[in-house]
């Protein structure tokens, strides 16, 4: 169902800013493995852990969940009764292909928990009462000045005891750190059959749309959004993943 990913494989005069179309989606399962260090590892791991923390008879929320790659692990795992997946982005192509992911993965299992796919923008929808709430890389696309009020809002929602995944790519203040690790995740798409010029055409692409913090800042703006403890689960290069507990 997915293509090799080659969008930026040969020169482009002008490199226009990144967007969440067909294109994209048609590609996006093969360039998410190879460009984020651990993806499937976090996608499996996000299963696990929403199992640990799903409490019955509320929502599991996947926000920005593209082709719903976190939403199938999910489902597969989590066995609280009357717990229900909502997967939401705001790209109609990812949308679409997610429908039709999530729908292949309920012919070819039993017991899943059930979803639903919606259209919309998270910074602007009310959210339910829910146990466990998954930004798998979709806060660094968020406006940086809307960040602090979506994650008062999904902390507002989780119920007592509830978590919120959150999974980014990170910057370091400390220089050192953060040009050891940015030529580590080139050699990383490098390893994976990018070319220098698709590397940093893509860059060039990203770099206005996607604007990842530190991990200091992202610590700091979940503790003022209202969570208690945070900490880090998942680490491979500069790219990582926290839970943040509801008090
Ligand atoms: C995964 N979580 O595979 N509202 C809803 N969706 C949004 C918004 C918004 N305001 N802004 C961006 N998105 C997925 C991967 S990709 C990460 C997430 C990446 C969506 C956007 O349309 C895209 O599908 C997703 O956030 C980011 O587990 O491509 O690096």
């Amino acid at each position: 169902m997915s293509d090799i990913d080659n969008l930026f494989a040969t020169p482009q005069p002008q490199v226009a800013d990144f967007v969440f179309d067909h294109h994209v989606a048609r590609v996006f399962p093969d360039m998410i493995k190879r460009s984020v260090p651990g993806y499937p590892t976090i996608v499996e791991s996000i299963g696990l852990i929403a199992a640990h923390y799903a409490q019955a008879d509320t929502l599991v929320y996947d926000l920005g969940c593209s082709l719903g790659a976190a939403s199938q692990s999910i489902r597969r795992q989590v066995k609280a009764s009357n717990c229900k997946v909502h997967a939401i982005d705001s790209a109609e192509a990812m949308v679409e292909r997610c429908r039709e992911y999530l729908q292949a993965q309920d012919a070819m299992f039993q017991e899943l928990a059930p979803a639903e796919v919606s259209l919309a923008d998270i910074t602007e929808i009310d959210l339910a009462p829910c146990s466990v709430v998954v930004l798998n890389f979709t806060l660094q696309f968020i406006t940086p000045d809307r960040r602090l009020a979506l994650l008062q809002r999904i902390r507002n929602a989780l119920v007592p005891g509830g978590i919120l995944i959150l999974s980014e790519k990170l910057l370091f203040s400390d220089a050192a750190t953060q040009s050891s690790l940015e030529s580590l995740h080139y050699a990383f798409k490098r390893a994976n059959g990018y070319s220098d010029l698709e590397i940093a055409q893509k860059r060039a692409a990203i770099e206005n749309v996607m604007l990842p913090d530190t991990l200091e800042t992202h610590i700091e703006r979940l503790h003022a959004a209202g969570f208690g403890h945070a900490h880090t689960w998942f680490q491979c290069l500069n790219f990582c993943s926290m839970i943040a507990h509801a008090r």
